[in-house]
């Protein structure tokens, strides 16, 4: 394979501002659309590798922002990007590694070097991962919903079109009796629950009759930052924990997972700071037999196909979160858009991520840009 060290010559941030088609609600607040950063690295030859950094605007999933993500890539992060020629994009998150936290600006950068790192090895960014699936199978998350009979309906459509599992948003007041009517309608299709954090051990006895619904797994039933109290619910409980929130690293896997705190891990490329660890985590976990699945943050493409590049190992064994482009977005900002059929995403085996950029459409949805020059940032000898 032909070898030779990327130079980072200019990364651009384009803060872009999508309307969500339908409003999201968990049980911690509703998102009516999303702003993000599109992040572009550029290397000495004019290559572009391109990243999503999937923080929401307010910090109420974990406690980045857009506007922290502007900060830490800005003022730390692109610095270190430029200091060094790359010769892998595994050497990113050690570069990153002096700067605690922010996982999700280090994620955007970083994904954007390994699809710049894919596209000059001439490999689609699923196999320079090390996947080797051809396609792979989708289920969809669906938002808490005004009306069981508006929840029944949306469930039936995504079930008729294919979906391969529907997770249902629970809180407290809308769970046994919400997950009730719609095991009743679907006696059959793989449902699963997830409560992003709403209850405590208190609600142990609501948390241990969801057990009747047959769920795949609830997803993080307790605190953003627990895992003691999981590993207690989980001894009472037959259906099983899967932790989202709590996972930033291998090490919390690994943690996690030694203290019985789950049996299933949903794994974010933002939340564990890039590829790379979400990587380390599958393998992991594939050493462990803990199943992994890939989780979703309202991607727009850019995302989204990293996610699917990722869900091509073999321990996701799990559907994830990856729905079609077109249920959350009018317009996305690649080509062609994510397309699930039959709960089916072929993945597409052009260099890098695998999909064009439609520049028309990321130009009109962005709101800011800021450019980056590698001259800039050289030190004066
Ligand atoms: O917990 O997985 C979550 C959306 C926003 C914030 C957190 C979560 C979600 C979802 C939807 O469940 C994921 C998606 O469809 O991209
Ligand atoms: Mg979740």
């Amino acid at each position: 394979m032909t070898y030779s060290p990327i130079s980072i010559r200019q990364i651009t941030l384009n803060r872009l501002n999508m309307k969500l088609n339908a409003p999201f609600t968990t049980s911690f607040g509703t998102f009516q659309d999303k702003e993000f950063y599109i992040i572009e690295v550029e290397d000495e030859e004019g290559n572009i590798g391109f990243g999503e950094s999937v923080a929401f605007s307010s910090p109420w999933y974990s406690e980045e922002t857009v506007k922290t993500n502007k900060h830490i890539m800005e003022d730390f992060l692109i610095p270190l990007l430029f200091e060094a020629p790359i010769h892998h994009p595994d050497e990113v998150s050690e570069r990153f590694q002096p700067i605690r936290k922010n996982n999700m600006a280090k994620a955007g950068l970083e994904g954007a070097v390994w699809d710049l790192y894919a596209k000059r090895q001439k490999l689609p960014l699923y196999k320079a991962l090390g996947g080797n699936k051809e396609q792979i199978d989708v289920g969809i998350s669906i938002g808490l919903q005004p009306t069981v009979k508006g929840l029944l309906q949306l469930v039936e459509s995504h079930v008729e079109s294919g979906y391969k599992r529907i997770k249902l948003k629970i809180k407290p007041g809308s769970d046994y009796d919400m997950l009730k009517e719609v095991r009743r309608e679907f006696p059959n299709i793989p449902m699963m629950a997830d409560a992003n954090s709403a209850y405590t051990l208190s609600d142990i006895e609501t948390l241990k009759k969801l057990d009747e619904f047959n769920l795949t797994m609830i997803e993080q039933p307790l605190s953003h930052d627990d895992i003691i109290d999981h590993a207690k619910l989980q001894q009472q409980l037959g259906t099983p924990i899967c932790l989202d929130e709590s996972i930033h690293s291998l090490e919390d896997a690994r943690k996690a997972i030694e203290l019985g705190s789950c049996r299933i891990i949903n794994i974010k490329i933002g939340r564990v700071g890039g590829l790379t660890e979400a990587k380390r985590i599958h393998d992991y976990c594939l050493m462990k037999g803990i199943p992994v699945w890939c989780g979703g943050m309202l991607e727009a493409g850019i995302g989204r196909a990293h996610n699917i590049a990722l869900t091509s190992l073999n321990q996701f064994i799990l559907p994830g979160d990856t729905a079609a482009s077109a249920s959350y977005w009018e317009r996305d900002i690649i080509d062609p858009e994510v397309i699930v059929d039959k709960g089916v995403i072929h993945i597409p085996q052009k260099f890098g991520i695998g999909y064009d950029i439609n520049r028309e459409a990321l130009d009109y949805y962005c709101v800011e840009k800021n450019v980056f020059q590698e001259s800039n940032y050289k030190v004066e000898t």
